[in-house]
């Protein structure tokens, strides 16, 4: 059992009727809240994900997103995935990316917590997020295939840095499924754990990822992607920018003073 009590924000994250948002200290917990059809993703839910992540309080550090009943996210609403003609299909697909770019790109980590069914879009949402935790139940699969569809949530460009084009392209062709283990060993998992335990360890690692200094956290979420997408030695360059502007704010001067007066944590086996 988690410690941490959460209480319901105010204002504009309280009006997003399909999500279940509190904040218990810098830790924000956002739930797809349509669990009658499987939290998929409507565009009235994408867009409210996109609201969200760009109107987090200030005291928020780290944000953990979880799906209300039996599943993370079963994807796209396929009950709205009428006919549409080749200019709208851009724009849905572009709404998709802007919505999940506030989440990886935004101003705090993120960690899912993962259950059940994490399909399609599903699956596009926690590919966006910094931190994964699967629990028991949890199984991942790309069923656009089976639906003559593509992906279309940024998935092409993210599912493959967790568990390489090949594995994801086997996904897509043959319908495979990867249960929670065969998901945490190609990559695209960080934490297992027994069934019905994902939040209590999703809002544990929040809290620790809550007390980075925020230009830490800054760096690793935005320079990091950016420099595996860029030539070595571009991204050398990017990475001495990086330390030096994260090395030289007082919060990491501060950190620095701690450790060398014996003030501040050693690193020890976990
Ligand atoms: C839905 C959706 C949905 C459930 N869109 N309504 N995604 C998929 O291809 C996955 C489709 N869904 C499923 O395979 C299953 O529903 C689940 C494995 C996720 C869950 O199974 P189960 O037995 O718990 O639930 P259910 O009985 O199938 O569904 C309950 C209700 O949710 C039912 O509606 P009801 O009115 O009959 O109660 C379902 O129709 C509804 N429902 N999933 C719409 N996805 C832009 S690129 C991204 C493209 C994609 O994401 S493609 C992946 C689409």
């Amino acid at each position: 059992m988690t410690s941490a009590v959460f209480t319901p924000v105010p204002g504009l994250l309280a009006t997003l009727d399909l999500l279940a948002i509190g904040q218990a200290g810098p830790v924000l917990h956002l739930q797809l809240n349509r669990p009658a059809k499987r939290n998929a993703l409507s565009d009235g839910l994408v867009q409210q994900i996109h609201s969200a992540f760009v109107n987090l309080p200030e005291t928020v550090k780290a944000v953990v997103i979880s799906g209300a009943g039996d599943h993370f996210c079963s994807g796209l609403d396929l009950s709205e995935l009428v006919e549409r003609d080749i200019q709208s299909a851009i724009l849905h697909s572009r709404m998709w990316h802007a919505a999940f770019d506030a989440i990886q790109f935004g101003r705090v980590p993120v960690v899912a917590v993962l259950h059940g069914a994490v399909v399609g879009g599903g699956l596009e949402i926690a590919a966006a997020c910094q931190l994964r935790v699967a629990d028991d139940t949890a199984y991942f699969g790309l069923p656009e295939g089976q639906r003559g569809i593509f992906v279309g949530g940024g998935g092409s460009v993210r599912i493959p840095r967790l568990m390489g084009v090949a594995r994801m392209t086997d996904m897509m062709l043959t319908g495979r499924v990867y249960d929670a283990d065969e998901a945490d060993r190609a990559g695209l998992v960080q934490y297992r754990v027994a069934a019905g335990e994902g939040l209590v360890k999703g809002i544990a690692l929040a809290q620790k990822v809550a007390a980075n200094a925020p230009m830490t956290a800054f760096a690793v979420m935005h320079a990091l992607p950016r420099i595996a997408a860029q030539s070595p030695g571009e991204g050398l360059f990017t990475e001495s920018l990086m330390a030096a502007a994260a090395s030289s704010t007082p919060e990491a001067q501060d950190r620095l003073r701690a450790f060398l007066e014996g003030r501040a944590g050693k690193v020890v086996k976990s």
